[in-house]
């Protein structure tokens, strides 16, 4: 189990179930986490999907996993290949595991893990996690890189706030937020050293099935 000590206090996000750890991960277990990104999509290369409409999506994915999260114009679901590819997901990295249980704290491991890659001007409308058999798991949320500016409202609708989610912060979308409406307005271009190239990559845990 990696060393979260000593665990961070989650920060107020003002939702109830919308918790956020910043700087959960050091500097070492950042690098370790890009190298299994990059490790990983050597085999399931990052693709732009196109959402139902036909519409491309300003960021790319790939995924880790015996499931992963694709879209196009079939939809949207889990499925155990990578769309272009045919081959299977790798599998999660342990490191992203230990993120996974010392704050989701559900006795479920997660299935699947969308790895998401922004570059300067990608962003993410407002959406809900909906694609999952069972909302009452909660799901996890590791940034990297770039700072986001993170847009989150209540499931119900409601006003909306922003947060900035810089390297290393991890977050929890579990109970009442589990379907909070959530997205990335924008990436603040240059605010991390941590890939050589810029952007940011976001690895969102969950249990699919
Ligand atoms: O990039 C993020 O922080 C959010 C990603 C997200 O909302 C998603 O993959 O559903």
């Amino acid at each position: 189990m990696a060393d979260f000590s000593p665990l961070p206090v989650p920060v107020p996000t003002g939702l109830d179930g919308f918790l956020l750890w910043p700087e959960f991960l050091n500097l070492d277990q950042q690098k370790q986490l890009v190298e299994s990104v990059r490790d990983g999509i050597r085999i399931a290369p990052l693709y732009r999907p196109v959402t139902p409409a036909g519409r491309p999506f300003s960021v790319r994915m790939s995924n880790f996993g015996p499931l992963g999260w694709v879209s196009d114009r079939e939809g949207y679901r889990y499925q155990p290949h990578h769309p272009q590819t045919g081959h299977a997901w790798p599998p999660i990295p342990d490191l992203l595991l230990d993120i996974w249980k010392a704050t989701a704290r559900h006795p479920r491991l997660p299935d699947a893990c969308l790895i998401n890659f922004y570059d300067a001007d990608a962003k993410m409308g407002l959406h809900q996690d909906k694609d999952e058999a069972d909302f009452s798991v909660p799901v996890v949320s590791v940034s990297l890189g770039d700072t986001a500016v993170f847009r989150y409202a209540p499931p119900e609708g409601g006003p909306s706030r922003t947060v900035k989610l810089s390297s290393g912060h991890v977050c929890v979308l579990g109970s009442k937020a589990r379907l909070a409406r959530h997205g990335i307005d924008r990436i603040l271009d240059g605010s991390s050293q941590l890939l050589p190239r810029g952007g940011r990559i976001n690895l969102t845990l969950r249990v699919a099935r």
